[in-house]
Protein backbone atom coordinates (compact mmCIF):
# COMPACT_ATOMS: atom_id res chain seq x y z
CA UNK A 1 0.00 0.00 0.00
CA UNK A 2 1.57 3.12 -1.26
CA UNK A 3 1.20 6.62 0.93
CA UNK A 4 -1.94 7.89 -0.49
CA UNK A 5 -3.97 4.41 -0.37
CA UNK A 6 -2.62 4.46 3.38
CA UNK A 7 -3.81 8.45 4.26
CA UNK A 8 -7.02 7.52 2.46
CA UNK A 9 -7.41 4.45 4.72
CA UNK A 10 -7.28 6.53 7.65
CA UNK A 11 -8.93 9.67 6.85
CA UNK A 12 -11.41 7.55 4.82
CA UNK A 13 -12.57 9.06 2.18
CA UNK A 14 -13.14 8.25 -1.45
CA UNK A 15 -12.89 10.05 -4.59
CA UNK A 16 -16.00 9.39 -7.62
CA UNK A 17 -15.47 10.74 -10.96
CA UNK A 18 -19.30 11.48 -12.69
CA UNK A 19 -18.77 11.54 -16.68
CA UNK A 20 -21.49 11.53 -19.62
CA UNK A 21 -22.86 14.14 -21.98
CA UNK A 22 -24.68 17.59 -21.26
CA UNK A 23 -27.63 17.28 -19.99
CA UNK A 24 -28.30 13.91 -18.93
CA UNK A 25 -28.24 14.89 -14.93
CA UNK A 26 -24.85 14.39 -13.52
CA UNK A 27 -25.11 17.36 -11.61
CA UNK A 28 -28.79 16.44 -10.55
CA UNK A 29 -27.59 13.06 -8.93
CA UNK A 30 -25.37 14.99 -7.36
CA UNK A 31 -28.04 17.46 -5.67
CA UNK A 32 -30.20 14.53 -4.84
CA UNK A 33 -27.74 12.48 -3.26
CA UNK A 34 -26.23 15.42 -1.14
CA UNK A 35 -30.17 16.57 -0.03
CA UNK A 36 -32.03 13.33 -0.53
CA UNK A 37 -34.93 15.48 -2.35
CA UNK A 38 -35.86 14.36 -5.73
CA UNK A 39 -35.93 16.75 -8.65
CA UNK A 40 -39.22 18.72 -9.56
CA UNK A 41 -40.51 17.37 -12.39
CA UNK A 42 -41.13 20.55 -14.29
CA UNK A 43 -37.35 21.78 -13.39
CA UNK A 44 -36.51 24.12 -16.87
CA UNK A 45 -33.57 25.38 -14.60
CA UNK A 46 -30.79 23.78 -16.55
CA UNK A 47 -27.57 25.13 -15.42
CA UNK A 48 -25.05 23.86 -17.35
CA UNK A 49 -21.91 22.37 -15.52
CA UNK A 50 -18.46 24.80 -17.32
CA UNK A 51 -15.80 22.86 -15.61
CA UNK A 52 -15.86 20.86 -12.84
CA UNK A 53 -18.19 21.04 -9.79
CA UNK A 54 -17.07 19.23 -6.43
CA UNK A 55 -18.96 17.95 -3.88
CA UNK A 56 -18.29 15.82 -0.56
CA UNK A 57 -20.91 14.02 0.48
CA UNK A 58 -20.87 11.34 3.50
CA UNK A 59 -21.89 7.84 2.95
CA UNK A 60 -21.36 4.54 4.43
CA UNK A 61 -23.53 2.81 7.07
CA UNK A 62 -24.10 3.69 11.12
CA UNK A 63 -21.01 2.62 11.91
CA UNK A 64 -18.93 2.99 9.12
CA UNK A 65 -18.89 6.05 7.37
CA UNK A 66 -16.51 7.75 4.85
CA UNK A 67 -16.46 10.86 3.16
CA UNK A 68 -16.72 10.90 -0.92
CA UNK A 69 -15.51 13.55 -3.04
CA UNK A 70 -17.61 13.49 -6.11
CA UNK A 71 -16.02 15.36 -9.29
CA UNK A 72 -19.08 16.52 -11.47
CA UNK A 73 -17.58 17.18 -14.78
CA UNK A 74 -18.72 19.43 -17.49
CA UNK A 75 -20.72 17.32 -20.73
CA UNK A 76 -19.38 19.47 -23.25
CA UNK A 77 -16.28 19.14 -24.42
CA UNK A 78 -16.27 21.86 -27.03
CA UNK A 79 -15.54 24.48 -24.03
CA UNK A 80 -12.68 26.18 -23.47
CA UNK A 81 -10.80 23.35 -21.22
CA UNK A 82 -12.43 20.15 -20.69
CA UNK A 83 -10.61 18.70 -17.33
CA UNK A 84 -10.48 15.23 -18.77
CA UNK A 85 -8.29 17.23 -21.31
CA UNK A 86 -6.60 19.80 -19.43
CA UNK A 87 -6.34 18.87 -15.96
CA UNK A 88 -6.03 15.03 -16.12
CA UNK A 89 -4.41 14.59 -12.74
CA UNK A 90 -6.76 16.68 -10.57
CA UNK A 91 -9.73 14.92 -12.40
CA UNK A 92 -8.47 10.93 -13.48
CA UNK A 93 -5.56 10.92 -10.34
CA UNK A 94 -6.35 7.98 -7.40
CA UNK A 95 -10.08 7.83 -8.15
CA UNK A 96 -11.69 4.76 -6.81
CA UNK A 97 -15.06 4.70 -8.62
CA UNK A 98 -16.05 6.23 -11.69
CA UNK A 99 -19.94 7.08 -12.69
CA UNK A 100 -20.53 6.74 -16.24
CA UNK A 101 -24.27 8.60 -16.59
CA UNK A 102 -26.38 8.30 -20.29
CA UNK A 103 -30.25 9.19 -20.41
CA UNK A 104 -32.71 6.77 -21.23
CA UNK A 105 -34.28 9.48 -23.46
CA UNK A 106 -30.95 10.18 -25.56
CA UNK A 107 -29.61 7.62 -27.51
CA UNK A 108 -26.78 10.18 -28.34
CA UNK A 109 -25.69 10.25 -24.96
CA UNK A 110 -25.29 6.55 -25.03
CA UNK A 111 -23.15 6.56 -27.83
CA UNK A 112 -21.19 9.12 -26.74
CA UNK A 113 -20.17 6.72 -23.75
CA UNK A 114 -17.28 5.81 -25.99
CA UNK A 115 -15.40 8.73 -26.67
CA UNK A 116 -15.53 8.91 -22.49
CA UNK A 117 -14.66 5.68 -21.88
CA UNK A 118 -11.84 6.48 -24.34
CA UNK A 119 -10.63 9.35 -22.63
CA UNK A 120 -10.50 7.51 -19.44
CA UNK A 121 -9.07 4.55 -21.08
CA UNK A 122 -6.31 6.54 -22.10
CA UNK A 123 -5.66 8.14 -18.91
CA UNK A 124 -5.07 4.90 -16.96
CA UNK A 125 -3.37 3.54 -19.74
CA UNK A 126 -0.98 5.49 -20.09
CA UNK A 127 -0.25 5.82 -16.26
CA UNK A 128 -0.29 2.03 -16.32
CA UNK A 129 -2.16 1.81 -14.07
CA UNK A 130 -5.99 -0.33 -13.88
CA UNK A 131 -8.93 2.11 -14.60
CA UNK A 132 -11.15 2.01 -11.60
CA UNK A 133 -14.43 0.09 -11.79
CA UNK A 134 -16.98 1.56 -13.61
CA UNK A 135 -20.76 2.23 -12.74
CA UNK A 136 -23.16 2.38 -15.43
CA UNK A 137 -26.03 4.69 -14.48
CA UNK A 138 -29.25 5.05 -17.09
CA UNK A 139 -30.90 8.47 -15.54
CA UNK A 140 -34.01 9.90 -16.61
CA UNK A 141 -36.14 6.54 -16.40
CA UNK A 142 -39.15 8.58 -15.72
CA UNK A 143 -39.32 9.34 -19.81
CA UNK A 144 -39.85 7.19 -23.18
CA UNK A 145 -36.58 5.26 -24.44
CA UNK A 146 -36.41 5.77 -28.06
CA UNK A 147 -33.55 3.11 -28.38
CA UNK A 148 -33.20 -1.08 -27.62
CA UNK A 149 -31.96 -1.77 -24.42
CA UNK A 150 -30.08 -4.51 -25.86
CA UNK A 151 -27.78 -1.58 -26.80
CA UNK A 152 -27.25 -1.05 -23.37
CA UNK A 153 -26.09 -4.60 -22.84
CA UNK A 154 -23.84 -4.63 -25.56
CA UNK A 155 -21.93 -1.47 -23.94
CA UNK A 156 -21.92 -3.85 -20.46
CA UNK A 157 -20.68 -6.84 -22.59
CA UNK A 158 -17.92 -4.63 -24.25
CA UNK A 159 -17.00 -2.53 -21.16
CA UNK A 160 -15.08 -5.12 -18.93
CA UNK A 161 -14.64 -2.12 -16.07
CA UNK A 162 -18.30 -1.65 -15.70
CA UNK A 163 -19.46 -3.59 -12.60
CA UNK A 164 -22.63 -2.73 -12.15
CA UNK A 165 -25.46 -0.89 -13.98
CA UNK A 166 -28.53 1.18 -12.29
CA UNK A 167 -31.90 2.17 -14.25
CA UNK A 168 -32.53 5.19 -11.99
CA UNK A 169 -35.26 8.30 -12.27
CA UNK A 170 -34.23 11.09 -10.47
CA UNK A 171 -37.92 12.49 -10.62
CA UNK A 172 -39.92 9.82 -9.73
CA UNK A 173 -36.71 7.91 -7.58
CA UNK A 174 -36.60 4.93 -9.42
CA UNK A 175 -33.67 2.59 -8.83
CA UNK A 176 -32.57 5.21 -6.54
CA UNK A 177 -32.57 2.83 -3.36
CA UNK A 178 -30.29 0.64 -5.23
CA UNK A 179 -27.79 2.92 -6.34
CA UNK A 180 -27.60 4.51 -2.78
CA UNK A 181 -27.12 1.24 -0.75
CA UNK A 182 -24.50 0.49 -3.98
CA UNK A 183 -22.79 3.33 -3.04
CA UNK A 184 -22.95 3.53 0.84
CA UNK A 185 -20.74 0.05 0.56
CA UNK A 186 -18.79 1.37 -2.15
CA UNK A 187 -15.92 0.44 -0.32
CA UNK A 188 -16.90 -3.51 -1.49
CA UNK A 189 -16.99 -2.65 -5.11
CA UNK A 190 -13.49 -4.10 -6.75
CA UNK A 191 -11.58 -3.61 -9.62
CA UNK A 192 -8.92 -5.54 -10.66
N1 LIG B 1 -37.27 13.96 -16.55
C1 LIG B 1 -36.11 13.96 -15.90
N2 LIG B 1 -35.33 15.05 -15.94
C2 LIG B 1 -34.15 15.01 -15.27
C3 LIG B 1 -33.73 13.87 -14.53
N3 LIG B 1 -32.51 14.13 -14.01
C4 LIG B 1 -32.18 15.37 -14.40
N4 LIG B 1 -33.17 15.92 -15.16
C5 LIG B 1 -33.19 17.26 -15.79
O1 LIG B 1 -32.18 17.27 -16.80
C6 LIG B 1 -31.62 18.58 -16.93
C7 LIG B 1 -30.12 18.54 -16.92
O2 LIG B 1 -29.66 18.11 -15.67
P1 LIG B 1 -28.18 18.38 -15.12
O3 LIG B 1 -28.06 17.58 -13.87
O4 LIG B 1 -27.87 19.81 -15.05
O5 LIG B 1 -27.30 17.72 -16.29
P2 LIG B 1 -25.71 17.54 -16.37
O6 LIG B 1 -25.45 16.13 -16.80
O7 LIG B 1 -25.06 17.99 -15.11
O8 LIG B 1 -25.34 18.51 -17.59
P3 LIG B 1 -23.93 19.28 -17.87
O9 LIG B 1 -23.59 20.02 -16.62
O10 LIG B 1 -24.20 20.19 -19.03
O11 LIG B 1 -22.94 18.25 -18.24
C8 LIG B 1 -32.22 19.41 -15.77
O12 LIG B 1 -33.26 20.21 -16.31
C9 LIG B 1 -32.79 18.36 -14.84
O13 LIG B 1 -33.91 18.85 -14.13
C10 LIG B 1 -34.60 12.71 -14.50
O14 LIG B 1 -34.34 11.67 -13.89
N5 LIG B 1 -35.76 12.83 -15.21
MG1 LIG C 1 -23.73 19.43 -14.69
Amino acid sequence: MDFIDQLKKKRNSMKVLIVGSGGVGKTSLLKVLKTGDLIPELEETYQRTLFMEIETIKLGKENYEFDVVFMDLAGQTDLPMHALVDFERLSMGGVDLIILVFANNNLQSLIHLQSWYGLLYGYYTDKKVNIPPIILVQNKCDLPRDYDQSLVSSMIEVVDQIKEHFEISLVNGQGLTELMDRLNTMDTITGE
